[in-house]
């Protein structure tokens, strides 16, 4: 799953139409270096992002979202409303990625109402606040009991599990000591027979491991994918997907092949 976040920070050439180029064009990048899945956000989760209005977050992910679907890309939205959410599945969407697992009013019908896929992700509190405090008495069992709770949830509201995928949410309300123990023993959570996605490109962890910044942390994040792919990830979030790539094909090539052969 390549990263596509059509945010005014996040591309530099600014102005609203040339925030949704940038984001098409870079999306279709992705796509070229191996991308299966393009995951297009309109608002920032990162521990003390500002919220973004509905309106706006529509108008910003909408264009992308119809161009890539327009092409046959499979697009996943990443978002927590059920308004962009309708919009997004409306304009072609395949898949909805909530980092609050269809927890907000109304999420839940609206991925039930569509025949998309679902990535129900862990989160301890709020995004503005979830890295203040984060305490579990035991993390791994916890996540995996709401993700447990949560699939339940979805097919009680009709969202069948062939439709579902499962995320501890790296860096959502966990420390170091959290993420860790969640990457160790994540196939405790394969164990409920979803798949389970990882998502842990550039973030704070891999900054706490190796004291590199935002920007250059590239191998660490590729080191940290292949280790959730050892322990069972069936999908990656990813910014550089030409690089996890080329990982995986290595990876791949190493775990089919059979011995003396
Ligand atoms: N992480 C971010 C956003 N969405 N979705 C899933 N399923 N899993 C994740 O780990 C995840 C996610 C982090 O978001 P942000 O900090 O806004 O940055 P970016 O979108 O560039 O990763």
């Amino acid at each position: 799953m390549g990263i596509v976040n059509v945010t005014p920070d996040s591309f530099s050439d600014g102005g609203r139409l040339g925030d949704a180029q940038a984001a098409i064009w870079h999306a279709l990048k992705l796509l070229e270096a191996g991308a299966d899945i393009l995951d297009v956000g309109g608002e920032s989760t990162r521990p003390g992002a500002a919220a973004v209005l509905v309106d706006e977050e529509i108008r910003r992910v909408l264009p992308v979202i119809e161009a890539l679907a327009a092409r046959g890309c499979v697009v996943s939205v990443d978002t927590m409303k059920p308004e962009v959410m309708r919009a997004a599945l409306d304009a072609g969407a395949a898949m909805v990625n909530d980092v609050m697992a269809l927890r907000a009013p109304g999420a839940l019908e609206a991925v039930a109402a569509s025949e998309a896929a679902v990535c129900l992700m862990h989160m301890q509190g709020e995004p503005q606040s979830m890295q203040q405090a984060p305490a579990y008495v035991d993390a791994v069992e916890e996540v995996r009991q709401f993700l447990q709770d949560r699939v339940q949830v979805c097919e009680a509201a009709g969202i069948g599990r062939e439709r579902i995928v499962i995320d501890p949410g790296f860096g959502f309300g966990k420390t170091l000591k959290h993420n860790l123990a969640l990457l160790r023993h994540l196939n405790r959570l394969g164990e409920l027979g979803v798949p389970v996605l990882a998502g842990l490109s550039r973030k704070s962890m891999l900054g706490a491991l190796t004291g590199r910044a935002v920007d250059d942390r590239e191998f660490a994040g590729i080191a940290a994918h292949l280790a959730a792919v050892a322990h069972g990830a069936r999908l990656v979030r990813v910014h550089n997907v030409a690089a996890m790539r080329d990982a995986l094909a290595i990876w791949n090539a190493v775990e089919e092949q059979q011995d003396g052969t």
